[in-house]
């Protein structure tokens, strides 16, 4: 799963890119895009390791991709980087306070911008769906519902409106499916700016659309951690900055996601595992190994939250909070497992 930085050109998302992943821009993949991994930050990781002093740490990592920014005043490029930014999973929205400019207009031009984008998708395929039930096919019926199907999601869109928070049918769900429509994604507006105060008047302004959002300097964190480690915190006070706001953002950025974390632990290796919420079981056994699925037989569950406050599996079987599950098995949010498998 990707996750796409987007938002106009130069508001700073190549900095943030660098400083969530640690990889520096490379200046060659502007036009098409770069991808980066960030640690997804997690306070349970943290404490299993304390708990279990592995050999291996394995937390969970999430691909982040720098996209090129869209121009304000299209010159003709935009519909190529809005067809790249529709590879994205979720969106995180940059939006650059550090310039001057008037960042609620930006907020309001970019969704703007996403939404004309679905519109001419949307209203491409209507005009060729027209088209098509003129004629005797086979699959007239089906057409005819697929246009009906997207005539009231084109009019939401051609009233300026995003597609969050639309129930969609089935049959709307199955015609935009390819379209990978972009005001329908997760958003999350990031505000850079330029240091640690915080407009909030500004912030209410941008949440009064209904908008989850974070402000943070994140262009001035950037320098700091680039500076060498003995200087860091004396430039951090005299720049005003409190805690740095990278795990805060990444955490953010997770939970944009429909993802799960759920845990294998022993003195080997503690591994966080990220898995689609509401898969079972044994799709758990497959995102750690084909052959687990495979040969699944069952899964010993307990509670991360348990085996913290006990201190070990041990104690936690003694207390009873030590389950056995089958394959039907939904894996919760903070589950430890062990699968027992046979191939
Ligand atoms: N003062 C200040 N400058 C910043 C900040 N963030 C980015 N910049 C500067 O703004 C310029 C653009 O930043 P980038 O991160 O490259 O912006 P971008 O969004 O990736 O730009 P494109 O890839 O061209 O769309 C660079 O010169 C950065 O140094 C910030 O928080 N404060
Ligand atoms: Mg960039």
């Amino acid at each position: 799963m990707r996750i796409g930085i987007v938002g106009y050109q130069g508001s700073g998302k190549s900095t943030i890119f660098e400083l969530l992943t640690g990889v520096a821009p490379d200046i060659s993949k502007s036009h098409t895009g770069q991808v980066g991994v960030a640690i997804v930050p997690d306070e349970r990781f943290d404490r299993l390791v304390e708990q279990y002093h592995p050999k291996k740490e394995t937390p969970a990592r999430i691909e982040l991709f720098d996209t090129p920014g869209l121009s304000r005043s299209d010159q003709g490029g935009n519909a190529q980087r809005l067809g790249i930014i529709r590879e994205s999973a979720a969106l995180v929205h940059v939006v650059g306070a550090f310039t001057g400019g008037d960042p609620v207009a930006e907020v309001d031009a970019f969704i703007t911008d996403l939404v004309l984008a679905d519109l001419q998708v949307v209203t491409n395929r209507i005009g060729r769906l027209e088209k098509e039930i003129t004629k005797p096919l086979p699959n007239r019926d089906e057409l005819k519902a697929e246009l009906e199907g997207l005539r009231p999601i084109e009019a939401r869109l051609s009233d300026g409106n995003t597609l969050h928070g639309v129930e969609l049918t089935e049959v709307q769900r199955q015609a935009t499916k390819a379209f990978s429509l972009l005001s329908g994604k997760s958003h999350l507006v990031l505000l850079n700016t330029a240091d640690a105060e915080v407009d909030t008047a500004l912030l209410q302004q941008i949440e009064d659309k209904g908008l989850s959002m974070l402000a943070a300097p994140l262009g001035l964190e950037l320098e700091v951690q680039q500076l060498p480690e003995e200087d860091r915190a004396m430039f951090a006070e005299e720049m005003g900055l409190g805690e740095p706001s990278r795990q805060r953002v990444l955490r953010a950025i997770f939970e944009m996601t429909d993802l799960i974390t759920f845990f294998t632990c022993d003195e080997k290796e503690v591994h966080a595992w990220l898995l689609k919420a509401g898969s079972n079981a044994v799709e758990a056994a497959g995102a750690i190994h084909s052959d687990l699925a495979r040969g699944f037989i069952r899964a010993e569950v307990m509670p991360v939250a348990d085996l913290l406050r006990l201190g070990s599996e041990r104690e936690v079987k003694a207390a009873g909070l030590h389950r056995t599950e089958g394959k039907d098995y939904i894996v919760q949010d903070g589950d430890e497992i062990v699968i027992r498998f046979n191939v």
